[in-house]
């Protein structure tokens, strides 16, 4: 079904506001919000995390007596519970929002492993959270949909939280909008360039999505092992911590946390607590696309992000940038020798990948034990 039909359905209902955080399961949707609102005005924001989304329904809702449209993929359903239980929930404020969740695992659909225990509780956290809702599939027609729709609309006339839950191509866009940017610089050109740079000992935490995909293929490419990099598939915006925590715990080796400028909004509190506890050993790594590349390239909110700014505000004593290879090659150079992190480096880059990228044919148990037993070598 093209997300026109759902957009059209939900104008035509009062439904006047979306927002939430892309997936790829969403991407028509994503690129059809886009063509019509762009991303951060009176229609459409796109959030940082899918609880702020929530966030943005609830205000909505309380300022204009209509409801909103929240979208995410299931992985950010672990983000929303405690706004859906404590703040939208009929038992508290009863404020109404119509959930879109595009349903990564879908049981007996071949998926990544981060997405399998998700996509088989999705229905059950749905009905443990009382959200009414349906499942919108690749063969739904326009009316069966509308018929649907409707019957969720009395739902949020109650007061209450309802969803659709989109399978794998259900929805489509009428066209893809141009997302690209001005950089030069791939993200996985970055990618190679920072791995060369570093030194036998150093351990690098990747972010989820492509930037982890594009980091295990170059290690394949140089006839490396994987041991070095612990790949965060899931749990987008925790690389950070995870980094912070190994780079206490092995002062003698340089951690490296490979961020998105996505997953570094999605928990930007991070930031902070990293300029606290201030490791020496930390380079904090963010690609700075822009974009929320890896599920389709809707641009992250607001754009480019002061990222610099924020990670000198937070307290990293460090800060630098690049944009180029040139200027990444020379950053990497720049960096203080010894202890003066935490480092923070920004690197813009341009939006895209390559379209035969693979994933990752190690488990992420495989993963996990070669980067414990990594890290018990000494430095
Ligand atoms: C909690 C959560 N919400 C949404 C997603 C879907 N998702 C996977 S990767 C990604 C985009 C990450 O963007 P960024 O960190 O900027 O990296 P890029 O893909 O641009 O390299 C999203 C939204 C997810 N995995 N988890």
């Amino acid at each position: 079904m093209l997300s026109s039909v759902l957009l059209d359905a939900c104008l035509k209902a009062g439904i006047d506001f979306f927002t939430g955080v892309p997936d790829s399961f969403l991407s028509g949707l994503c690129d059809e919000l886009f063509a019509r609102w762009g991303t951060d005005g009176p229609r459409h924001t796109v959030a940082h995390n899918e609880g702020g989304a929530i966030g943005l329904c609830a205000g909505h809702y309380l300022s204009t007596g209509r409801p909103a449209l929240c979208y995410m993929q299931n992985s950010g359903l672990g983000n929303t519970v405690n706004p859906l239980t404590s703040l939208m929930d009929s038992r508290v404020y009863a404020l109404p929002c119509l959930l879109v969740i595009g349903w990564r695992g879908e049981p007996g659909v071949r998926d990544e492993p981060q997405h399998v225990r998700q996509g088989a509780i999705t229905l059950a956290q749905l009905e443990l959270l009382d959200i009414p809702y349906f499942i919108l599939s690749p063969d739904t027609e326009d009316q069966a949909f509308l018929d649907r729709f409707s019957a969720l609309l009395s739902h949020l006339r109650e007061g209450r939280v309802a969803a659709i839950v989109v399978r794998k191509g259900a929805l489509k866009a009428s066209g893809k909008p141009d997302y690209g940017n001005s950089f030069v610089m791939t993200r996985e050109r970055a990618a190679g360039i920072l791995l060369k740079a570093m030194g036998p000992t150093d351990a690098v935490v990747s972010t989820t999505g492509k930037l982890s995909r594009e980091i295990f293929e170059l290690r394949e490419k140089a006839g490396l092992g994987h041991e070095k990099d612990f790949l965060t598939v899931g749990s987008m915006g925790h690389a950070s911590m995870i980094a912070l925590q190994i780079a206490r715990n092995c002062p003698d080796r340089r951690v490296w946390c490979l961020d998105g400028d996505g997953a570094a909004l999605m928990h930007l509190g991070a930031l902070p607590v990293i300029g606290q506890a201030a490791p020496g050993n930390l380079i904090h790594v963010v690609i700075d696309n822009g974009a929320h590349e890896t599920v389709g390239g809707m641009p992250v909110c607001s754009g480019r992000l002061p990222l610099r700014a924020l990670a000198s505000a937070a307290g990293y004593p460090a800060v630098l940038s690049a944009d180029s290879e040139a200027s990444l090659s020379a950053a990497l150079q720049a960096l203080p020798k010894g202890v003066a992190g935490p480092v923070f480096l920004a690197v813009s880059c341009a939006c895209g990948a390559r379209a035969d990228l693979g994933r990752p044919t190690t488990t992420p148990i495989q993963n996990r034990d070669a980067f414990m037993n990594f890290l018990k070598q000494s430095s």
